[in-house]
């Protein structure tokens, strides 16, 4: 049977339905993000839950000035998935840490905390931005450890010493600083960073781990003397623009592609958003 209405109009009606999906490292309000791809690859699913896991505003390197309509186009997705019923977790990051001022904070159907853990279908799925292992991992293993006994612990650790940090003149560790340093001290760093994320989630009796922050999109089993866990993460949407999906019990990495969505509308219909992250980024 023929169904009227151009294709235009179908591909925004025929939105994929998901569980959950996380995305990390947006860097929105920078140059280098891809927003005009990340509005079309959001108004072509229809997630229960929406998981932001850190640097989605890059408050680091904001402008006043700079803060295009495609910007403004990913924000109106996300609200407007949250009109349809999408719940939305903006975990804090790196480049949004202020946010961990006011962490855990509910507005309604956002959550903005610094972790969250889910049960899965009975397995348990711990996700964070994974910054906290900056410094860690700079002076020493065992610190890292420490997350065993909690990751606020780690969160205020990573806190005060980049503080001693800034207060010793030589600022905060940066992490494209370091990849860009080396190809070998790059793949080092990565593999430091996922064998610490998995080894802390073990201990912690985690089903699976899902990090931001290194731009390394990966979905990996991890196995130690202790057991295995499953290593996740998002990737970006500077460069690799993917993200994580989970649905009927399995997690599969998504990877934006433009034909595939190309043909799609990116301007949706104005919602109203409370206006309050409107007052927000038009100070
Ligand atoms: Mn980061």
């Amino acid at each position: 049977m023929l169904i009227g209405g151009s294709n235009l109009n179908e591909s925004r009606v025929m939105k994929r339905p998901l569980d959950i999906v996380v995305l990390s490292d947006v860097h929105l309000g920078t140059i280098g993000c891809r927003a005009e791809e990340l509005a079309r690859y959001l108004n072509s699913v229809k997630p229960g839950k929406l998981i932001l896991n850190g640097d989605f505003i890059d408050m680091w390197n904001f402008r006043k000035y700079y803060w295009p309509e495609k910007h403004m186009q990913v924000l109106k997705s996300i609200l407007n998935m949250m009109s349809e019923g999408t719940e939305v977790f903006y975990l804090t990051g790196n480049h949004d840490e202020v946010l961990r001022k006011i962490s855990p904070l509910v507005l309604g159907g956002l959550e903005i905390r610094d972790k969250l853990v889910l049960n899965l279908d009975g397995r348990k799925c711990w996700i964070f931005h994974g910054d906290v292992f900056d410094v860690t991992m700079k002076y020493s293993k065992w610190l890292a450890k420490l997350g065993a006994v909690g990751y606020d612990l780690l969160i205020m650790l990573n806190n005060s010493i980049n503080m001693l940090l800034k207060l010793m003149g030589s600022g905060k560790i940066s992490l494209s600083k370091r990849i860009k340093q080396s190809v070998k001290q790059a793949v080092k760093f990565i593999d430091d960073f996922e064998s610490t994320a998995a080894d802390l989630a073990i201990d912690n009796g985690y089903d699976f781990v899902i990090c931001g922050h290194i731009h390394q999109p990966k979905i990996k089993k991890v196995h130690n003397e202790q057991g295995s866990v499953q290593y996740l993460n998002s990737g970006d949407w500077i460069e690799h623009m993917t993200a994580l999906e989970y649905n009927e019990g399995e997690w599969n990495l998504y990877q934006y592609q433009q034909e595939a969505l190309s043909a799609m509308e990116v301007h949706l219909p104005s919602v109203k958003t409370g206006n309050l992250l409107e007052t927000i980024f038009a100070a």
